[in-house]
């Protein structure tokens, strides 16, 4: 069946809700009819979905996976799902999965067997390497690769082809995240935890619809709200959105203000004294960098920012830019709301809790919004420790565990940076390959390789486990450059999308459960399955492909691994990268007997709050450390506020937002191809501030026509629905792929950590 076909044959609108599928132990309908959970084979593995990471335990029968209940012993879930994960292994048996290799002649996609597909694969890899360089081959991955998938990728590309172009899409996603933890305490990844949740008394979310994409830690966060009745759950947002409704405040501000209210509310907690003065003097530097650091938007572009000594005094005298009035003015949130939100931050006997998503990392000063955020909790110490803890929350499932961990970046390696020597170093022994292999020069991030495949600089990507021909920003420049003459372009997929429609090669994966896997999530807790049904026809894993292809290149001695074994030994090889107590992980037979273990693991111990000596055996003393730092401080950096790359003016008068629904996964693949979750959420639409739809005529289900200025798009309305705009704003979800939001979108990005921010372009708004 077509993919269009098939998409149009899923019926249409259901009533059914996330709500009514919150509820723990239950099988959803697909369990065969009169049949006893008891008599199925139940094995655990993490939820397929998102970054919270879910424990799951999925029942087999007749090697067919047929339900799903929350795993009570997961620490993370407790016994809970959300619709997605309830209905996970469905996205495993869609009519069309892809069964078997494609290669394209002459202009046409034919089946073929997937060793000759392979043998192109490895054939079209070293003719490009021989015409046109190394550095003309690039894999791009995913926070949806398994730790084994990322592992491998990194390896083959880095440590034997001998090329930084290795990327996932973590950097559309986490990026921001990553380069504020690291410009903040030199080490990635929170230092708390989800039992945080149990602590907290205050909780801020800036900018994250947790309700929707976070649902099992949303609700365990109502859960302690109703036990304890004082708790405050503050929402920031540019969007009225379904966590806005159980929100106890919700504080809409404009766009990229987030910026000037982080910096109001320092403001406030040193006007008012309530900077915890012992912490500071022990644990804090001030630093500043560079200011209109630009957007990104010219190829090539090579920012470098810098570290300049800060005093207190100094850092005050820049926050006063930023009084509660001043920032009114600019963002639109009263001035006695940012200083009750200040006093919250500020009040000692309150722990607090900071969460956000994508709000802050796709944001064309991302790395800015994360270092104040950090900010604000070490102004008043409250830090790394139970309840107090600023939180970037994952979006992927193991955008943490593989694109982080293993270092599937341009500048990453297993551990550390390409840049740093005795990283390579490193790296080359546990490889065993020869030290010059490895370029100690990062080469393009995500926006930057796909200009290079424009520009020719690339001539061949190998895409595994995303789909960027639906969520790359500026989507037509870059599917322009995917179909240029002289590209070459390998998929591995589970079903047909627009990415393997411009391929040349497609090669069917192994999906999730099909094949033994890791990943790890949101709270560093790496989590392992067993392969637990086969895979359809001739459909093979991420992993199994790589070292197929790379031993079709001769690098047999660097993956000499069995096929029966490989994930384990692929796995405690990959584990001595993160030897010694500030990243030790558990062993192999350790992962396969818990659901999940944190690390640090020391000494059979998981190390929930890390920079403190209280929990943390890599901190010394008995109080803080933040040892990712030369100086063992935290550095507090004054970033001062900047506005987007493009603001709404006369022709182009709204706001663009763009994001997700709870029942679709990004591109919608697989959770379109679930009956119930398609039903739900049949098709995307423009949300509209009703204000705004009536001044333009516009009523439900109208076709609207938006128009940016690098495409457009007819979509249909949608007014108070499930989410509302501010006045002057639109959002649009980007899970359907007959609504390509991303002609739309702008490839503006924050230039520390090249993260595209989705979040902010100016679109017209026209009654089609
Ligand atoms: N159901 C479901 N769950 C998912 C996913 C999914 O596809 N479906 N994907 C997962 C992944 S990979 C990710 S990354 C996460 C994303 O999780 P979220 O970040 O929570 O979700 P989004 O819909 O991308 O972003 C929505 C938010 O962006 C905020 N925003 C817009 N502009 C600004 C701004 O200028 N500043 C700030 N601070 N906020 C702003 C809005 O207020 C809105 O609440 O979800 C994960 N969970
Ligand atoms: N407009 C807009 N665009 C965005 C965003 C946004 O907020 N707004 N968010 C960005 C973010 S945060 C993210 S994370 C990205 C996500 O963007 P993508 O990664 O492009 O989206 P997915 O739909 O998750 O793509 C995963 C693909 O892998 C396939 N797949 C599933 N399992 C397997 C497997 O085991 N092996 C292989 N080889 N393939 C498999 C699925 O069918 C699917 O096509 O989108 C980014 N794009
Ligand atoms: S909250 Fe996330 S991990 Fe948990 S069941 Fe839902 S999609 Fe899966
Ligand atoms: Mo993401």
């Amino acid at each position: 069946m077509k993919r269009r076909e098939m998409l149009k044959s899923l019926a249409a609108a259901s009533a059914f809700t996330a709500a009514e599928a919150m509820m723990p132990g239950v099988i959803f309908a697909a369990a065969p009819a009169g049949k006893a959970q008891d008599t199925l084979e139940w094995k655990k593995a993490p939820c397929r979905f998102c970054g919270t990471g879910c424990g799951l335990l999925i029942g087999v029968e007749a090697g067919k996976a047929v339900a799903v209940k929350g795993d009570p012993n997961s620490p993370v879930n407790k016994g809970l799902c959300c619709v997605k994960g309830y209905h996970s292994v469905m996205a495993l048996y869609g009519a069309d999965r892809l069964k078997t290799a494609y290669i394209r002649k002459d202009g046409k996609l034919s089946a073929v067997p997937i060793q000759q597909a392979l043998d192109l694969v490895a054939s079209q890899l070293k003719s490009t390497i021989a015409a046109t360089g190394k550095d003309s081959v690039a894999i791009y991955g995913s926070g949806q690769w398994t730790i084994p998938d990322g592992y491998v990728a990194s390896k083959f590309f880095k440590g034997c082809i001998g090329t930084n172009n290795v990327e996932g899409n973590a950097r559309l996603c986490m990026a921001s995240a990553v380069t504020g933890m690291m410009t903040s305490f030199g080490l990635d990844e929170p230092m708390g935890c989800y039992e945080d949740i149990d602590h907290a008394d205050v909780f801020v979310l800036w900018g994250n619809n947790m309700a929707e994409m976070h649902p099992v830690l949303f609700s365990r966060m109502l859960e302690r709200r109703l036990a304890r009745p004082e708790i405050r759950i503050i929402d920031l947002t540019t969007r009225w959105t379904r966590t806005s409704m159980a929100a106890d405040k919700v504080m809409l501000f404009k766009p990229q203000t987030d910026l000037a209210i982080l910096n109001a509310i320092c403001y406030e907690i040193v006007r008012n004294g309530w900077v915890n003065q012992a912490f500071l003097d022990k644990h804090v530097t001030f630093k500043a960098g560079k200011t209109n650091i630009g957007y990104g938007l010219e190829d090539k572009g090579n920012f470098v920012d810098e570290a300049k000594p800060l005093t207190f005094d100094q850092y005050k005298k820049l926050l006063e830019d930023y009084t509660p009035e001043k920032v009114e003015a600019l963002s639109g949130v009263p001035a006695k709301e940012i200083r009750y939100l200040a006093s919250l931050y500020g009040d000692p006997s309150k722990k607090i809790l900071s969460y956000w998503c994508m709000g802050f990392n796709q944001h064309s000063r991302g790395t800015w919004v994360n270092n104040l955020i950090y900010d604000v909790h070490l102004l008043v110490g409250k830090i790394a420790s139970p309840g107090n803890s600023p939180f970037s929350l994952t979006g992927q499932p193991s955008a943490c565990g593989t694109v982080r961990e293993v270092g599937t970046l341009t500048n990453r390696l297993p551990h550390g940076e390409v840049t740093n020597p005795k990283d390579r170093e490193l790296a080359a022994k546990i490889w065993k390959v020869p030290l010059e292999r490895i370029s100690p020069k990062p080469t393009y991030h995500t926006v930057e390789m796909f200009r290079a495949l424009d520009r020719g600089d690339i001539r061949f990507l190998w895409i595994q486990v995303t789909n960027p021909m639906v969520s790359m920003p500026k989507l037509k420049r870059y599917r322009d450059a995917a179909k240029k003459e002289g590209r070459f372009i390998v998929v591995s997929e589970v079903y047909p999308t627009p990415t393997s429609d411009i391929a040349d090669v497609i090669l069917p994966s192994a999906m999730w459960i099909e094949r033994e896997g890791m990943f790890g999530n949101s709270e560093r807790r790496t989590q392992h399955w067993d392969q637990m049904v086969s895979p359809p026809g001739e459909a093979m894993s991420d992993t199994w492909q790589l070292i197929e292809v790379a031993r079709r290149l001769g690098f047999t001695k660097e993956f000499p691994y069995k096929e029966a074994t490989h994930i384990k030994d692929i796995y405690e090889e990959y584990r001595q990268f993160h030897h010694g107590p500030a990243h030790e992980m558990a062993s192999y037979e350790e992962l396969r007997k818990r659901p999940g273990v944190i690390w640090p693991f020391v000494n059979g111990k998981e190390t929930k709050w890390r920079y403190n000596a209280k929990y943390d055996s890599a901190a010394k003393g008995d109080g803080h450390d933040f040892y990712g730092k030369p100086d063992h401080n935290a550095w507090l950096w004054f970033r001062p506020y900047e506005p987007p790359a493009e603001v709404p003016d006369k022709d182009y008068p709204f706001w663009l937002n763009t994001g997700r629904v709870v029942e679709h996964w990004h591109t919608g693949t697989m959770t379109r191809r679930i009956p119930v979750l398609h039903q739900a959420v049949p098709r995307a639409y423009v949300e509209l501030h009703p204000n705004d739809a009536k001044r333009l005529g516009l009523r439900q289900g109208d076709a609207v026509r938006l128009s940016s200025r690098r495409g457009s798009l007819v979509i249909p309305a949608s007014i108070d629905g499930r989410g509302r705009p501010a006045e002057g704003q639109v959002f649009v979800p980007f899970f359907d792929e007959s609504y390509l939001i991303n002609e739309l979108t702008l490839d503006s990005f924050c230039p520390i950590s090249g993260e595209p921010d989705y979040k902010k372009c100016a679109v017209k708004v026209e009654k089609a």
